[in-house]
């Protein structure tokens, strides 16, 4: 095993020394004791819709000990979800009326915040990503490489239409993905993945009561995401399609990609001070 030397001393021939360089590296290396990672609070959030016949397989995958608390918030299902739900033993939520995708995923991380995560995971009810990557995708935020993770369902473009991936969402993906990473300035393999794992502050930063209650809502809070200054990053996530697992129809993703797009011109629009967008807006920190 590698031994570091503890000598700080500047060398005789003036070179800094291994320690005082090693110091001087970024934050992102330092060392976490692990009593503190350990004194941390993970939360796993499901926004759930008609998702009965998936929630226990989904939920059975999430490995023992990662997870300290599974919050599901049911956005006025039509089937059990709830009942099921329930007979789980999870945490849950029922929203009054059926608000969408985005509406929900605001309940879930309001509650999220409000039951103490200090990190916070979304996994989709619906057994569509491998959910044993809860607690691989939560490490990189303790260690504090990143502050939001994201699965990535492309990891290969052979494993992804072989994995059942339709053309046409790989196509589109594919060209937003690419688009997003050039205008964000990020270099991320999935930038529309369901799962997704955030650290406490990013929650508290991003203004999300501000965002649509619709699908354009991960769009959005990606955007904003960037804007605030966190460290996104990513994993391969695995993913299985089938027919409870993917039920947008091929219209609202047009929605969805033409909205994500608007998004970008929104994020410059800021930026260069042609709007002024409360998305983009955070009470505590101010404008950028
Ligand atoms: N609240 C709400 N959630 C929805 C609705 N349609 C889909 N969802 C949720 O949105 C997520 C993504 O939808 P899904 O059909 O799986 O999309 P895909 O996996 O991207 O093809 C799932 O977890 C669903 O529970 C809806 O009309 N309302
Ligand atoms: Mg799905």
């Amino acid at each position: 095993m590698t031994s570091i030397t503890t000598d700080s001393s500047t060398t005789a021939r003036g070179t800094p020394s291994t320690d005082e360089q090693l110091s001087r590296l970024e934050p992102l290396l330092t060392t976490i004791p692990q009593a503190e990672i350990k004194a941390k609070r993970t939360i796993a959030v499901m926004p759930a819709y008609n998702a009965e016949s998936t929630i226990e397989r989904t939920l059975c995958d999430i490995p023992v000990g990662t997870i300290d608390e599974v919050i599901l918030v049911d956005d006025c299902s039509s089937d059990r979800t709830v009942e099921v739900a329930r007979s789980l033993g999870i945490t849950v939520i029922e929203r009054e009326q059926n608000g969408g995708y985005g509406a929900n995923q605001k309940t879930c991380y309001r509650h999220a915040l409000e039951r103490g995560a200090d990190y916070v995971v979304m996994i989709h009810p619906d057994f569509q990503y491998d959910s044993r990557l809860a607690g691989i995708a939560v490490d990189f935020l303790k260690l504090g490489i990143c502050d939001v993770v994201l699965g990535s369902r492309i990891r290969t473009r052979r494993e992804a239409l072989e994995g059942g991936m339709p053309v046409w969402k790989y196509v589109a993906n594919r060209i937003l993905t690419t688009v997003e990473n050039i205008a964000l300035g990020q270099n991320l393999g999935d930038f529309h993945s369901g799962f997704r794992a955030y650290s406490r502050a990013v929650l508290e930063t991003i203004p999300i009561e501000e965002n649509s209650d619709d699908f354009v809502f991960d769009s959005q809070f990606l955007a904003q995401a960037v804007h605030f200054g966190f460290r996104i990053g990513d994993v391969p996530v695995p993913v299985r399609y089938f027919e409870e697992a993917s039920s947008i129809p091929f219209r609202r993703c047009v929605t969805y990609g033409c909205g994500t797009l608007g998004v970008l011109s929104e994020f410059y629009a800021h930026r260069v001070g042609l709007i002024n967008s409360p998305r983009f807006q955070n009470a505590t920190l101010g404008d950028d």
